[in-house]
């Protein structure tokens, strides 16, 4: 079979609910990944920064190898042997008292809501349903009807009303607002992205995240981080928020908890938030099984072993200053941190940030823009500094034949 023909088999049987690069993938090892007609890329988007560590990383299949054929599944009807491994390593890797563990990061960031008003009813004082949570103007943070409830994204939203009610949304990056958003007393909590991924890579001014955190403090209001994009050694630091030594009071982890082997997500939290969920509240056939909580044990282990998180600080730096250097009338604007980057892109001749990314895939490197102006480039943070020069010279070769 060729391209064309897994693209229609696909376009024939399955839901029409992406518009993926016309190139069909079967094969990735670190950075790289193969298609079908045998032709080698560059992986820059990471499956949107769940594969940090690599493509098949082989450390991680090996857990999930090793366990796969032993136990994969209990339902939490029952203990097993391995889940209380997990929540004891990354309670300890990330320092909160507990772990919920879920499956996908829209379940990470439902949980946390639950979570929220939870504690906003039993520990606040909130009035039963009267609980609201400040969310940021761009956010994004899943797929589910509670969760496109508080976008500001018409392509997340619009068609799937009702909406679910108790949000309150304020511009990102904006304390002011914030400001007066938190004046509210039914405010339970404060859900932000650290650095806003699908927005286009919006990076906030510095201090942001700490002065925002201070005010919630002030007013009681929960800190709930959405790291499920930026964490995990992605921009430099294990956690975005470690930038300005915030410590989310939830903090929500998924994507590269796993490293792109299993769907894995956690929320964190101290015993006086986690424990307002009683048993029987809350929970998800898969959450916390085994197979997941091998997978993830070693896909932290890579990260902390091989240094990422500060490898992706000194290649971010390298990767940007090369970019700026490229300095083309295209890229109107380099942006990001540690290896979550972005260049926006001023459409010439009609050509777009897609017609760009169509032609990097014909020069063996992969991105994907995320809306029509800008280009996210997220590689595994295991490439090295020869390999992003190598990037570097696909992307100005790329923009220069515009
Ligand atoms: C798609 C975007 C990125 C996320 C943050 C929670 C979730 C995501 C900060 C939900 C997921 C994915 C979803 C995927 C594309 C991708 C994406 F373009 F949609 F917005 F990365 F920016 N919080 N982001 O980024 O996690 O349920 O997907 O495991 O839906 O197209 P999930």
């Amino acid at each position: 079979m060729k391209t064309q023909d897994y693209i229609q088999r696909e376009d024939k049987f399955g839901a029409h609910n992406y518009h993926p690069l016309p190139v069909v993938l079967d094969r990735g090892e670190g950075v790289f990944v193969w298609d079908v007609e045998g032709e080698k890329y560059f992986d820059f988007l990471s499956a949107y920064s769940a594969v940090n560590q690599g493509h098949c990383n082989p450390k991680i299949i090996k857990a999930l190898t090793d366990q796969a054929g032993k136990l994969t599944l209990t339902s939490r009807a029952f203990y097993n042997d391995v889940l209380g491994e997990f929540e004891e390593y990354v309670t300890k890797y990330f320092g909160y008292d507990k772990v919920l563990p879920m499956n996908s990061g829209a379940e990470g960031d439902e949980t946390a809501i639950k979570l929220c008003r939870k504690w906003a009813y039993e520990k606040k004082g909130i009035a039963d349903n009267e609980a609201k949570i400040i969310v940021c103007e761009g956010n994004f943070h899943g797929r589910t009807i509670t969760i496109i409830s508080m976008s500001t994204d018409p392509d997340s939203y619009k068609g799937f009303g009702p909406y679910t009610p108790g949000f309150i949304t304020v511009p990102y990056n904006d304390t002011e607002a914030l400001a007066k958003a938190l004046e509210d007393p039914n405010v339970a909590g404060f859900l932000v992205e650290p650095i806003q991924g699908e927005a286009g890579v919006y990076v906030p001014d510095d201090g942001y995240l700490s002065k925002a955190f201070e005010m919630c403090k002030a007013k009681n209001v929960l800190f709930i981080a959405d790291e499920v994009q930026t964490g995990i050694a992605r921009t430099g630091k294990l956690l975005a928020c470690d930038h300005e030594g915030v410590r989310p009071d939830i903090l929500i982890l998924g994507k590269a908890l796993s490293g792109g082997v299993y769907p894995v997500s956690a929320v964190l939290a101290d015993d006086d938030i986690m424990l307002t969920i009683k048993p029987g509240e809350h929970g998800s056939t898969y959450g916390g099984n085994p197979l997941a909580a091998k997978v993830a044990i070693a896909a932290l282990e890579v990260i902390e072993e091989e240094g990422l998180a500060d490898h992706a600080e000194k290649l971010g730096i390298l990767f940007r200053s090369e970019l700026e250097k490229i300095n083309h009338p295209m890229i109107t604007l380099v942006r990001g941190k540690g290896l979550l980057n972005a260049i926006i892109i001023e459409p010439k001749d009609g050509k777009t940030a897609w017609d760009v990314c169509v032609a990097l895939k014909e020069n063996g490197l992969l991105a994907k823009p995320t809306h029509e102006h800008i280009i996210r480039f997220a590689p595994p943070l295991v490439i090295t500094e020869e390999q992003i020069m190598e990037s570097i010279a696909i992307i100005s070769k790329t923009i220069r034949e515009f």
